[in-house]
């Protein structure tokens, strides 16, 4: 292992207890280890380069993966990677499955300096043109199953591509990393330079990609592991998506810090979560976890007695859920808020109340502020707002975007996070509603307007609403609300086109034709009104 990788404390200890004849040689090494050539990659990966425990594993079909081998697995990637000709601060983009290998592949363009932008698997071949098109990705790996759809776009788009099975054991991309060597040289960044291009939608209908460097995704997990305490002795039931913040950054960079163990899972399946669970000691979940372990009744508090914590986030957890759960299994979840733009901001605090309701306290480094939207000026105590956050977790900007980045990021550093909040007394935040035409399935982000483009372009439409109603799973559902044009409108059709161009997760699970479309006197659409008028839908 190069000395650099290794923490400074750790460095400064072996500096401390080196002989006094060594001295001279040490001072000199100590100096030499203030240049970080690449902290993301030498916090992470590089420290397990000779650790030889547990990293992923699955105690019931008894497999298993040490750190130290999923290092020399990355560097293959790493070196495939930088044989494709792809140069630090170069893009790769993923379209591919929950696996070791993925993991990998974020690990390697670590190494290699490539900026890794992985995407929803929900994604369908226009939604990549698009990404691939944004963000001028050189590289993209793909399912084997999509190949033959995304090979025109990535011809179109002068991209390169290899493939990548779900269970990420065969295509193109691992004959290459089988050959590869398993050390690898790496890339000299700084806390500045990219790290990772998260998409998010935007109100205006496409997505912006969200540039994360790697002193925003080093920060932000350095202190999450020491607020939720993570040890090595930790083993952490990680069920979520790797293609976004919280299955990838929150879940993954916490464990990979503290060298805890990971039980990784291809998603959420309840029968699987609830096999596993004996063997685990957290779990970091959105809210349609929670609710769907409470409704098997296996789930119960001997289940759960050895468990150190649970986390939520991605969407809000009821307060109901959150005392179901406690009464059911002991334990209090543990309720924290971030965004993609800016990776973690509050938590519920380990020791201490965590209240029900709310997102606990602004995580150290990280200040809050609740703002008037009109003048931005601070709210008197206790007053909901527009929320702010300023910290070294708040991304450097939208990529290509800069009168966006503008109107959403301050020069104060302060962003708009576009959530409405307030702030209590003893200091906890609680998220009230949101300020942004936003709905959260299942903690995927739908963005009403992208929707509506694609509804108002079929047949016989006239125009569109869509809505989030509540639902019992999900926690919101798409509704899509349409007006005649003709009486050529046919339903099945329009699901059909929905279904081209958008991915599952946001297709309207209602369309509603109505005669006109409720509205203000301003004439803009009354939204509020839609939802309460379909709330019962699915209860
Ligand atoms: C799957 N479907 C969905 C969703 N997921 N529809 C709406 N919303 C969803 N979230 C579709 C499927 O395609 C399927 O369609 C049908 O719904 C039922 O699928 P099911 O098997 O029940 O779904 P699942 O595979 O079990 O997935 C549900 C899930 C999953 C486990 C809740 O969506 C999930 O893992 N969500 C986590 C998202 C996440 O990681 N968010 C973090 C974003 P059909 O029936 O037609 O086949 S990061 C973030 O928000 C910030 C930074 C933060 O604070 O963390
Ligand atoms: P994303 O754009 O996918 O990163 O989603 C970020 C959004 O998810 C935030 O702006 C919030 O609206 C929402 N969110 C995340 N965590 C929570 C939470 N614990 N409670 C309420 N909303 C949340």
């Amino acid at each position: 292992m190069r000395f650099s990788a290794l923490p400074l404390i750790i460095q400064y200890r072996v500096f401390c207890i080196q002989s006094k004849a060594h001295t001279a040689v040490l001072k000199i090494t100590y100096k030499v280890s203030y240049t970080m050539p690449n902290p993301l990659y030498d916090a992470l990966f590089a420290i397990h380069a000779h650790n030889d425990n547990k990293f992923i594993s699955d105690p019931i079909e008894k497999q298993q993966l040490s750190y130290s081998a999923f290092v020399q697995r990355a560097a293959q990637f790493s070196n495939v990677i930088q044989e494709a000709g792809l140069q630090p601060g170069d893009r790769l983009t993923a379209q591919i499955g929950k696996s070791v290998s993925a993991l990998a592949l974020y690990a390697g363009c670590v190494q290699s300096g490539v900026v890794y932008l992985p995407l929803n698997t929900a994604y369908t071949a226009s939604e990549v043109e698009y990404f691939l098109n944004d963000s001028g990705a050189s590289l993209l790996i793909a399912d084997p199953e999509a190949q033959a759809a995304l090979t025109p776009i990535c011809d179109k788009l002068g991209a390169s591509m290899h493939t990548l099975s779900k269970n990420g054991l065969t295509g193109s991309l691992i004959d290459l990393v089988e050959l590869a060597e398993t050390s690898s040289k790496t890339a000299e960044r700084t806390e500045d330079d990219l790290a990772a291009l998260l998409y998010t939608s935007g109100t205006t209908g496409r997505s912006k990609g969200a540039m994360l460097t790697q002193s925003n995704l080093l920060s932000n997990a350095q202190v999450l592991h020491k607020l939720w305490q993570f040890t090595e002795a930790d083993v952490l039931l990680h069920a979520l998506p790797v293609f976004h913040t919280h299955g990838l950054f929150v879940a993954t960079n916490t464990c990979l810090l503290a060298g805890a163990q990971i039980i990784f899972e291809p998603g959420f399946n309840t029968d699987r979560i609830i096999e596993r669970l004996p063997f685990a000691s957290t779990m970091m979940g959105v809210p349609t976890f929670y609710t769907r372990l409470l409704a098997e009744d296996s789930f119960d508090k001997a289940l759960a007695q050895h468990m150190r914590l649970f986390i939520s986030g991605s969407a809000p957890l009821l307060a109901d859920t959150h005392i179901e759960f406690e009464q059911r299994t002991g334990h209090r979840i543990l309720e924290r808020y971030g965004m993609t733009e800016t990776n973690m901001n509050t938590s519920n605090p380990y020791d201490g109340e965590r209240k029900a309701g709310t997102v606990g306290f602004p995580l150290p480094g990280v200040e809050v502020k609740i703002t008037d939207a009109e003048t931005g000026e601070p709210t008197p105590q206790g007053d909901i707002g527009q929320l702010e956050v300023r910290g070294p977790n708040v991304f450097k900007g939208y990529w290509n975007m800069p009168e966006k980045t503008a109107e959403e990021l301050r020069e104060n550093g302060f962003f708009i996070t576009g959530d409405l909040a307030q702030i209590d007394t003893e200091g906890y935040v609680s998220i009230v509603g949101r300020d942004k035409d936003l709905i959260i399935s299942g903690g995927y982000n739908i963005y009403p307007k992208e929707i509506e483009l694609v509804l108002d372009e079929q047949p016989g439409v006239l125009e569109s609403a869509v809505i989030g109603v509540p639902h019992p799973d999900f926690g919101e559902t798409v509704v899509g609300v349409l007006v005649a044009d003709s009486d050529d409108l046919n339903t099945a059709k329009v699901e059909s086109a929905v279904a081209e161009s958008l991915a599952r997760f946001k297709h309207p699970r209602k369309l509603i034709v109505l005669d006109s479309l409720p509205r203000n006197a301003m004439g803009k659409v009354q939204k509020n009104a839609l939802r309460e008028q379909y709330k019962d839908l699915f209860s």
